[in-house]
């Protein structure tokens, strides 16, 4: 599993944010995750493989958006689970 977090420019909204989504779950085989954030102005995805960065840079400036940079590493799940305290 490999996490992803791409820095994208334009996203405006909860709107861009969903679009982007959608054009990266379209476009990149073997995602598990993706979430977007038009605040940060960054997208995360979480994917079975080491995506291919030059095929989602094309797919986002195809609906108008900018990747500007991106960074993967491997991803490890975190549980947070609250203990149960009794
Ligand atoms: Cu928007």
């Amino acid at each position: 599993m490999v996490k992803t977090v791409l820095k994208i420019e334009g996203m405006m909204c909860g709107m861009c944010e969903a679009h982007i989504n959608e054009v990266i779950r379209k476009n990149v085989p073997g995602v598990q995750k993706v979430k977007s954030s038009h605040t940060k102005g960054e997208s995360m995805l979480v994917t079975t493989e080491e995506p291919n960065i030059e095929v989602i840079t094309q797919a986002i400036a195809g609906t108008g958006y900018k990747v500007l940079s991106s960074k993967s590493e491997p991803y490890v799940k975190k549980f947070f689970q609250a203990e149960n305290p009794f």
